[in-house]
């Protein structure tokens, strides 16, 4: 019988990744009594994230891990991730950073909410209980400018649009068409949900707090904001 699944993408996270597993492992025990898995795609990371992952693989139960030989960027990662998650026999399927950005414990609450009737449950920072701990103006003001901007340009009621704290219920990421999924960073979050709204799903934005990594270094780039400025446009125009 299938069971819940988190993917944690990991590049360079040997600070983070074996608290944040064990945090994960602890809290879907809780919330997916019937157990659940964990699966860890690294891209090859220069700091031997993969390496500690192996040996949380070996030690706990629910863990394994995906490595991947190239840094590929956060949407390939979890274009993997879905891939082999679904091929499981994943019933739900969880997105989370593994920064703590996140926070772990919010996980049974996206759960909930997919099986309360989300099809898509989103972490939104963006809704009534919602917010970001610690971010300077011009962090704050770029993320919701992006959320607004890509509301608007796509048309959908959804608050916030970029983030990538999610439980997709295993329809809908069977029904998204994800080969022809092309985004990667940021434009990827707004694609999947995008995609899920046009497909007639039900999506739910759950209030979570996100806060700055403690430790390891941002990914987050300019050109990847760039990129998704770019892109929103176009997912606009491909839209089947
Ligand atoms: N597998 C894989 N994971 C990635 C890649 N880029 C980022 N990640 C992971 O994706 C998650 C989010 O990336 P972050 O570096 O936190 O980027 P961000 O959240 O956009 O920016 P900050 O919160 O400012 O650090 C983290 O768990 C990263 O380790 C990648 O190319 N491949
Ligand atoms: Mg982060």
């Amino acid at each position: 019988m299938g069971v819940p699944w988190l993917i944690l993408p990991t590049y360079d996270e040997a600070e983070n990744i074996e608290a944040i597993v064990r945090a994960a492992d602890g809290v879907l025990a809780g919330a997916s009594p019937e157990s659940h898995r964990i699966l860890v795609v690294d891209d090859g990371s220069p700091d031997g994230t993969g390496q500690i992952a192996d040996r949380l693989a070996a030690e706990l139960d629910a863990v394994e891990v995906l490595h991947r030989t190239e840094r590929k960027g956060l949407g390939p990662a979890y274009l993997a991730g879905f891939a082999h998650a679904l091929a499981g026999g994943a019933t739900h399927v969880m997105e989370m950073d593994s920064d703590f950005s996140h926070d772990p414990a919010d996980l049974a609450r996206l759960l909930a909410a997919t099986r309360d009737g989300a099809d898509l449950a989103l972490g939104s920072r963006y809704v009534s209980g919602g917010g970001v701990s610690d971010w300077g103006l011009v962090r704050r003001f770029v993320s919701r400018g992006g959320s607004w901007y890509a509301r608007r340009v796509l048309g959908l009621q959804v608050r916030d649009l970029t983030g990538g704290f999610k439980c997709f219920r295993r329809e809908v990421l069977e029904t998204i068409d994800l080969p022809t999924v092309r985004s990667q960073g940021y434009a990827f979050q707004v694609e999947l949900t995008y995609r899920a709204v046009l497909a007639g799903f039900r999506v739910v934005e759950v209030p979570i707090v996100f806060r700055d990594r403690q430790v390891g270094r941002s990914k987050m780039s300019w050109r990847i904001a760039v990129e998704a400025m770019l892109l929103v446009p176009q997912l606009r125009r491909r839209k089947p």
